[in-house]
């Protein structure tokens, strides 16, 4: 594809796009089913599960360090966007706040609407992770994921929950929405981990 949408990557970009992937300048909304409409006053994080269950409200997240973090972004559908620049708190952070027992190896993100995705506490637990609520400076758009989604950029953009209200530690890797549905169950898009075989 070509022209208004999707670009040819300069080499210093094209390091930085995945193979099989191309570049979009806009930011394509990628949803299944409606755009949940939650309020920041609404809006809760659960963690249950292997872990001490907790609730973490809107002020509870605001009181945390904030962060500006700068990040590509792959969607499975083979665009990419690159430098999409977020606000927010590192997952290490929370993790800081919640006592996770040692047997937690996988954790489940639910969201608002019923979507899930999994990944490893490995994959989960990096410095580069974050659950954001700013978009470009500007609060997240709900059609984004606003008030707050996850971001995980090193895995392909279905793994990055929008409108995230739970976390869900598990001893045993189970499947989310998507993985559930023939997407692969790690999904690195360096290595076009793309559908499960
Ligand atoms: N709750 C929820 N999160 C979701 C999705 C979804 O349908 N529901 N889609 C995923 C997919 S496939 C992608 S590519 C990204 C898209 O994020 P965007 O719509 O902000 O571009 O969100 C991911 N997170
Ligand atoms: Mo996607």
């Amino acid at each position: 594809m070509s022209g208004k949408y999707f670009q040819k990557p300069t080499p210093q970009q094209s390091e930085r796009v995945p193979p099989g992937q191309y570049l979009t300048k806009g930011f394509p909304v990628l949803t299944y089913g409606t755009t949940p409409q939650v309020s920041t006053d609404a809006w809760e994080l659960q963690v249950w599960g292997l872990v001490q269950p907790k609730t973490f409200t809107w002020s509870d997240f605001m009181a945390l360090p904030h962060h500006e973090f700068t990040a590509d972004f792959h969607c499975v559908t083979r665009w990419s966007k690159l430098d999409v620049k977020w606000t927010g708190i590192q997952v290490t952070d929370l993790m800081k706040l919640i006592a996770v027992e040692p047997k937690a190896a996988y954790v489940m993100a639910h969201c608002y609407g019923g979507y899930t995705t999994n990944l490893s506490m490995v994959d989960f637990v990096r410095d580069e992770n974050f659950f954001a609520w700013k978009l470009f400076g500007e609060p997240l758009p709900a059609e984004h994921g606003g008030p707050v989604r996850l971001v995980v950029p090193h895995l392909y953009a279905w793994k990055s929950a929008k409108w995230i209200n739970g976390l869900e530690f598990l001893a045993r890797e189970e499947l989310g929405f998507w993985e559930r549905n023939g997407y692969h169950k790690r999904g690195d898009p360096w290595r076009e981990e793309r559908y499960s075989l």
